[in-house]
């Protein structure tokens, strides 16, 4: 839901990255949330009034927070969507992690770095460094599946309601398809549960009407 001055306010680029799962957050709340989205050309001004000089941040009534997963937590929590009880909140975490973990220790430097950033040339090897990629993501879906599972949810990751870790896990994987196109069914797991999040009227909502980015 968009929202104006005195709501929430993340400040990041027009880009999904680090600031998805955030955004997605608050529109499956139904919560107010002001989606600033800066350029590059304004962010090199800004940069150096910034606590870390790094995007995103989320201003709220209690103060700024930074860094992308604390915000998520941050939100998630406060929508109570971050888990019930401390091992709930755990299953959540170990979600998240692992799904980002795959991003940043693999995806974007073996990847996105000569995909997208140009910053390395293209490996010789391209295809086994994109097929160790979809390997990665089979094995944060077996786990997630496994951690699923252990608490006998049928519907989303922990419960019948959509949580912390869905929505982690499903923007992770949406990032990544750049570079794995057909990771939302690498496994019969990730095909069922991502069809069911994708299915939900207020995610395809939110999915329906979101800028366009390819990141
Ligand atoms: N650990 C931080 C990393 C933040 C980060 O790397 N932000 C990038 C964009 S995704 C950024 O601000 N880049 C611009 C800059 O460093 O000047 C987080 O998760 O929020």
């Amino acid at each position: 839901m968009a929202g104006k001055k005195g709501d929430d306010s993340l400040l990041y680029f027009g880009i999904r990255a680090r600031g998805e799962a955030t955004r997605m957050l608050y529109a499956i709340a139904g919560k107010k949330m002001e989606d600033k989205r800066v350029t590059f050309e304004q962010w090199a001004e800004m940069k150096p009034s910034q606590p870390l000089g790094q995007l995103p941040t989320l201003t709220t009534s209690d103060g700024l927070i930074c860094c992308s997963n604390v915000i998520a937590r941050h939100v998630a929590k406060k929508f109570g969507m971050a888990g019930k009880t401390p091992w709930e909140e755990t299953l959540h975490d170990m979600v998240l992690e692992t799904a980002q973990d795959v991003m940043n220790s693999y995806a974007v430097p073996h990847i996105y770095a000569w995909m997208v950033f140009k910053s390395v040339p293209e490996p010789e090897n391209k295809d086994e460094v994109l097929e160790k990629a979809k390997q990665r993501w089979v094995t944060a879906l077996n786990l997630a599946e496994k951690l699923s599972k252990s608490c006998g949810s049928k519907k989303f990751l922990f419960g019948n309601e959509i949580g912390l870790a869905d929505v982690w896990l499903w923007c992770g994987m949406d990032f990544a398809k750049l570079a794995t196109p057909d990771v939302m069914s690498v496994t019969p797991f990730a095909k069922q549960w991502s069809a069911k999040f994708e299915a939900d009227p207020r995610v395809k909502k939110y999915l329906a009407g979101r800028p366009d980015s390819n990141l």
